[in-house]
């Protein structure tokens, strides 16, 4: 099974996809974790990348693409996959279905997790107590949220035509939300 997960910051796109990787066996492969690696590490991606996430703003798309190129070349993918934080704009939608296509690896189904923005903040400031990351501030949450109805919102449109996404609540427990997800992707 090969899935792309969408869905706002705090939407439980990370949480739901480490579920569904340990269940199903996939890869998980989320461009969030493989930055703040990088920026952990301190390689010159990581540097050029560290800024831009603090403040809430996509890092380049030729960063991500090379990075994201890099990981499917191993091995795990081929027993199928779930991106989690990419697509997150046009360009890389279609940049994503060019590099599938020559894999001959396409997404058999998008999953849009939906939850008011509400509860994303709150979400939110409740791992920033827990964890600290950079980008859970308020400041940052704000523009995490405006790119994200800017530019990663017409990436639903980009699967909703392909026939292939579904929309899935993601208020509830994480066990009901998987339940969720599974029953979407039978
Ligand atoms: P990400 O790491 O993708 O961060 P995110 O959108 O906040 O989602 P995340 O997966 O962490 O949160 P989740 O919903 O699981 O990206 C971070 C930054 O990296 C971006 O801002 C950007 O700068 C850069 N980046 C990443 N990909 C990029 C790309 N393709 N192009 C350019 N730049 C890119 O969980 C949130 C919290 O909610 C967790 O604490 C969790 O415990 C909690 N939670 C989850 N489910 C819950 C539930 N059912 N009930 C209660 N709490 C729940």
């Amino acid at each position: 099974m090969r899935i792309v997960f969408l869905g706002a910051p705090g939407s439980g796109k990370g949480t739901q996809a480490s579920l569904l990787k340990e269940r199903l066996g996939l890869a998980h492969i989320s461009t969030g974790d493989l930055l703040r690696a990088q920026v952990a590490a301190g390689t010159e991606l990581g540097r050029a990348a560290k800024e831009v996430m603090a403040r809430g703003e996509l890092v380049s798309d030729a960063i991500v693409l090379g990075m994201l190129e890099a990981r499917m070349a191993e091995p795990d993918v081929a027993n199928g996959y779930i991106l989690d934080g990419y697509p997150r704009n046009s360009a890389q939608a279609v940049a994503l279905d060019a590099l599938l296509d020559r894999l001959g690896m396409p997404v058999d189904r998008a999953v849009l997790l939906e939850v008011e923005d509400e509860v994303l903040l709150v979400r939110i400031a409740e791992r920033a107590r827990k964890e600290g990351r950079a980008d859970d501030n308020p400041e940052s949450l704000r523009t995490r949220l405006t790119v994200y109805q800017e530019q990663t919102a017409p990436v639903i449109e980009h699967y909703a035509g392909k026939g292939n996404l579904r929309r899935v609540p993601g208020i509830g427990t994480v066990e009901d939300i998987h339940a969720r997800i599974r029953d979407a992707l039978a």
